[in-house]
């Protein structure tokens, strides 16, 4: 029986019963032992496998389909009622005729299987930013998924009672055909229909597309932002904790960031960094004046590769219980994982992430079909089995915001860090990042591509209207966070990175917070501020000298003015909605870049 009266909700899920027609319906209620009978029944279908309890308790492996293995952007598509709603970055197809093409594949797709109704929350329950999702699966893989990257059950249902207000989530795996795949976004209906998939990024509703396509539309609407940002609390040794959110494309190192440990000598000083959240943040402007961040996720949906004692030892001790691994190497001798940059010791007696016998000698660095784990493959983890969880985790109204950072992957450009003049010029700074692609999307790796505040993939609306309402929030916050810019990755010309990078990433954390609070001077330059290289505390960093600081930060007029070429492009694409105040900001980068 339904655990709820919600005339609403029983309506939607009787009309979806009747079109995909399972042969159970099963309501998430939260309950551990519900849970638990599904961790069961997933290990006796083969879709998940039980992992080494005393080892990893608590743990599961599974294995996508090998041809659903990462965020699918060609076939994500905006269906807002107007086509330039969406905008020239998202595709578009009209609402009707994809909810046409979208049922006729969702009937009769769950006969046979179970359907399972998952009401959940992105937010702490109860507080008054959180928005509840109902979402319906045929995927215990993903029910199972949802208990740790959202708040789920009763206690959800609880909270809606009989409202209208909840986003409709539909997923059916159907066959996981790819050329029937759809992930579909009904912005103005606040409605997701995902279908053909099993991969986390584009079946997880709550995460990309609930807590950022849908709710980017929502704050649009609502004067908030949702945006693809790490939250960070960095606790000084007086105990003042200051909090900074910082906006990467995918896989560029945001949970490594989230959960950095500061190198020894800020430790034994008395430094802490605290995590709120990897991936997401929801912004608000607070009573008090400045800009409040929460993280309406639970958990982390990290990329393994590379993940390792020395880039992320918090990550790691975080999934070592109640996790789900996806598509990473099995170690029959342990029943455990292994990933490539986990460490140098491989498993000898191992199944690669598409079940096949691997065999670790074969491993060759260069050649990613040797790999035994996806370079995409995940681990999906409880955010309070974190060491350095924040102790504002649940927080129900966030973390105030001093200081906002955008990032990418950049060999050359990029310096290590520049503040930007004011909000507006910041939110220029962001509306030009660029990034190398990486294996979170499918298509090719490495290529640079504009990725506008991290969220050209997760932008619900059109991308020039995403520009305007950053600058009318600048507008609106008394008193706004300072804005960066990052580039850990800078190379030499041997292709080596200059920056130590992981807990190191500190030192220029500290370098954003000093300037935030008026502390030390920088040097204007045409881009922005750059620190003064004796300003990056460099004491106890091996091979980095000030002359390597004063390279990580110069600025290559002619390299930028070469990029400005390509920022005209983007911006042309996006196309008329690009406000007038970012076109002056390019024609003054220019214009000071020639100088
Ligand atoms: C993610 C992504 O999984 O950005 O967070 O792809
Ligand atoms: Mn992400």
């Amino acid at each position: 029986m339904a655990p709820t009266k919600n005339p609403h909700l029983l309506a939607w899920i009787d009309e979806v019963t009747k079109l995909t027609k399972p042969d159970e319906v099963m309501w998430i209620t939260g309950e551990e032992s519900q849970l638990e009978d599904l961790r069961k029944e997933g290990c006796s279908t083969g879709e998940m496998i039980k992992l080494n309890e005393e080892k990893l308790p608590g743990c599961y492996l599974h294995r996508s389909d090998r041809q659903d293995v990462a965020r699918v952007e060609g076939r994500t598509f905006i269906c807002s009622r107007k086509e330039e709603d969406a905008g020239p970055t998202n595709n578009w197809m009209d609402p009707k005729e994809m909810y046409d093409l979208l049922y006729s594949i969702a009937d009769g797709s769950m006969k046979g299987r179970t359907m399972y109704v998952i009401p959940f929350s992105m937010g702490t329950v109860d507080s008054p930013f959180a928005k509840i999702g109902i979402e319906v699966t045929d995927s215990i893989y993903v029910v199972l998924s949802m208990a740790i990257m959202t708040r789920v059950g009763n206690k959800v249902l609880e909270a809606l009672g009989d409202s209208p207000d909840y986003t409709k989530g539909l997923h059916c795996k159907d066959k996981l055909d790819p050329e029937k795949r759809y992930i579909s976004h009904f912005p103005e209906d606040n409605t997701i229909i995902s279908v053909n998939s099993g991969y986390g990024g584009n079946v997880l509703l709550g995460k990309k597309c609930l807590a950022l396509r849908i709710a980017s539309h929502l704050g649009h609407q609502e004067g908030w932002m949702a945006e693809h940002m790490l939250i960070l609390g960095i606790e000084d040794p007086e105990g003042n904790v200051r909090y900074v959110t910082g906006a990467f494309p995918s896989a560029c190192g945001k949970t490594n960031l989230a959960m950095l440990i500061p190198p020894e000598k800020y430790r034994k000083a008395g430094w802490k960094v605290y995590c709120v959240g990897d991936d997401i943040a929801w912004l608000r402007i607070g009573e008090d004046g400045r800009l409040w961040a929460v993280n309406p996720e639970n958990g982390f949906f990290g990329v393994a590769p590379g993940t390792n004692e020395k880039s992320n030892p918090n990550a790691l001790h975080t999934c070592m219980r109640d996790t789900i691994f996806t598509n990473v190497v099995h170690d029959l001798d342990t029943n455990t994982v292994w990933w490539e940059g986990l460490n140098n010791n491989p498993p000898k007696h191992a199944v690669d992430w598409k079940g096949n016998p691997w065999d670790y000698r074969k491993y060759n660095k260069a050649d990613k079909s040797t790999c035994g784990a996806h370079p995409n493959s995940r681990f999906t983890a409880l955010a309070k089995n974190c060491p350095c969880v924040s102790p504002e985790f649940d927080s129900l109204t966030g973390v105030p915001v001093s200081a906002i950072i955008f990032g990418g992957r950049r060999a050359r450009t990029a310096p290590l860090v520049y503040q930007s003049f004011n909000w507006e010029h910041g939110t220029f700074v962001g509306s030009i990042m660029a990034s190398e692609t990486t294996a979170a999307a499918t298509g090719a790796v490495g290529v640079v591509r504009r990725d506008p505040m991290a969220m050209r993939p997760f932008a619900g609306y059109d991308m020039g209207d995403y520009f305007s309402h950053w600058l009318n929030m600048g507008k609106n916050i008394p008193n706004p966070p300072k804005i960066f810019h990052v580039n850990w990755f800078r190379t030499d010309d041997k292709g080596n990175f200059i920056w130590p990078g992981y807990g190191e990433n500190m030192r220029v954390l500290l370098w954003i917070l000093a300037r935030c609070d008026n502390k030390i001077g920088a040097v204007r330059t045409a881009i922005g501020y750059v620190p003064n290289p004796e300003d990056i505390d460099i004491t106890g960093l091996d091979g980095v000298t000030e002359d390597t600081i004063r390279d990580l930060v110069s600025i290559d007029k002619a390299a930028w003015l070469e990029d400005t070429k390509d920022i005209s492009s983007f911006y042309k694409l996006i196309g008329s909605r690009v406000p007038e105040e970012l076109r002056r900001q390019l024609k003054n980068l220019k214009a000071r870049l020639k100088r």
